[in-house]
């Protein structure tokens, strides 16, 4: 079944994989390599053609900065036809940033520490795998000790985020209510993504001013962490990333403990672990939305939004099943309507809703997959069910573009698949969740 699907997966994700050892996200639109997107990446080619999804992990590992930080793109080549590049972002200003690399000076979803398990469960070859694993753990366990270290100033066991990029989820109208409190200048410059993909599906050039403006504060202080969380006007505990944190915590626990000899390193992160997991769900839970949310570090107030992203701690076994009832419930009072395809990126019965516009409501395959999981391990296997047949459905009308519309009546005579093309994660996670 579904071997056409998988056919022009494998295609796509062998086409975009670049001479350096890494994956394009997608061609023309993100011509560098992307934290998360590499871990994504690295999971699909893992069913098919592991000594790439390895080079993507180490390729991606080498560019990390001495004190343990990961960036969330790293320029391999010179090409200028992305906006804001290397020369914008200027890495080389903070002390201990990569040598061998150009890269921005923000991360994204801590991925990398369930992807290593992923990669083990789905390898024929366990001895191989575990070697692999054990010439990379360490490295993933000095990026969780850098957001523990600096960027959790409460020492809560929650980390914050800086910029919307770092997110992922970069225009979500969750961050609106935050530039409503900057006063950005307005740039100049001249965007890239809008001469590949129509403007009405990207963030506007005001969203653009305010993201320049963070990463100015940011250069001004070398990218220092400390000035970072002093200065930012946006600083923010984001569910998602967090949740990314916490599953990629269990999963170094299960990997450390296989590989055996490591009880510190077991010890530190199950400390970190138990104090994540009790303060996520202490502050970061809405009891009267029923799900997670966001919370405004600068402002001191909770993001009282539903997003896909309230939903991710599911994946990460953070709710308990009272709980992960709750948000199940909400999942599908507000978004599981039989006219929509699972899983808008937000709320669509908010007015800041736009089912065509990036973040701001379009359906997102690694959201999905992170969902298909995460209802699985629950036991909600009818609603996982219909995850994966959505996102089947999704990428077998339109084609594997960046994200959909969520609307049943938006596909058919007409394209509802937007974005880039040929996008490397619909592709892989697509090869994913097929095999299962
Ligand atoms: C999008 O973000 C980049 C900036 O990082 C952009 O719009 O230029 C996001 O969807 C992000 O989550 C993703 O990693 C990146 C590459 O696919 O594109």
């Amino acid at each position: 079944m579904h071997e056409n699907l998988i056919k022009k997966a494998k295609q796509i994700l062998t086409e975009n994989y670049q001479p350096g050892g890494f994956t394009l996200p997608c061609k023309n639109l993100y011509p560098f390599q992307w934290l998360w997107d590499s871990g994504f990446i690295a999971i699909g080619f893992a069913h098919f053609d592991m000594p790439k999804a390895k080079q993507e992990i180490s390729t991606l590992l080498d560019a990390q900065w001495e004190n343990g930080f990961i960036p969330h793109i790293i320029f391999h080549t010179d090409t200028d036809t992305y906006f804001p590049g290397a020369d914008f972002h200027r890495s080389d200003l903070h002390p201990l940033s990569s040598k061998k690399y150009k890269s921005t000076g923000m991360t994204q979803p801590p991925v990398t520490g369930f992807v290593l398990e992923e990669m083990y469960n789905i390898s024929p070859d366990k001895e191989d795998l575990l070697t692999f694993i054990e010439s990379e753990i360490d490295k993933v366990y000095a990026n969780h000790r850098y957001f523990y270290q600096h960027r959790d100033i409460n020492n809560e066991g929650l980390v914050y985020i800086y910029h919307n990029w770092e997110s992922g989820t970069d225009n979500s109208p969750i961050w609106d209510d935050i530039w409503a409190t900057v006063d950005s200048p307005r740039y100049d410059f001249q965007r890239r993504d809008t001469s590949h993909v129509d403007a009405s599906q990207r963030p506007s050039k005001r969203e653009y001013d305010h993201y320049l403006h963070i990463i100015e504060i940011a250069k001004q202080h070398n990218y220092s962490d400390e000035k970072i969380a002093e200065l930012s006007p946006f600083l923010v505990q984001d569910p998602l990333f967090n949740a990314m944190l916490i599953k990629s915590n269990e999963s170094l626990i299960k990997l450390y403990k296989r590989i055996g000899n490591n009880e510190d390193k077991v010890r530190q992160l199950e400390q970190w672990q138990q104090l994540s997991i009790s303060s996520f769900n202490s502050k970061l839970y809405d009891e009267e939305l029923g799900c997670y949310i966001h919370y405004d570090l600068r402002n001191n107030k909770p993001l009282r939004y539903i997003s896909s992203s309230s939903f991710a701690p599911l994946f990460a076994n953070i709710p308990d099943k009272e709980r992960a009832a709750e948000m199940v419930n909400t999942m599908m009072t507000k978004f599981g309507n039989p006219d929509q395809y699972l899983c808008a990126s937000f709320d669509p019965t908010s007015e800041r809703y736009n089912p065509k516009q990036y973040w701001r409501g379009p359906v997102w395959i690694n959201l999905n997959w992170m969902l298909y999981k995460g209802l699985t391990q629950y036991g909600y296997k009818n609603i996982a069910e219909r995850v994966k047949q959505d996102t089947i459905a999704l990428i077998e009308i339109n084609g594997f573009y960046e994200y959909f519309d969520a609307r049943k009546e938006a596909h058919g005579e007409v394209r509802a698949g937007y974005g880039g093309n040929d996008f490397s994660w619909s592709a892989a996670l697509l090869i994913d969740m097929l095999s299962d």
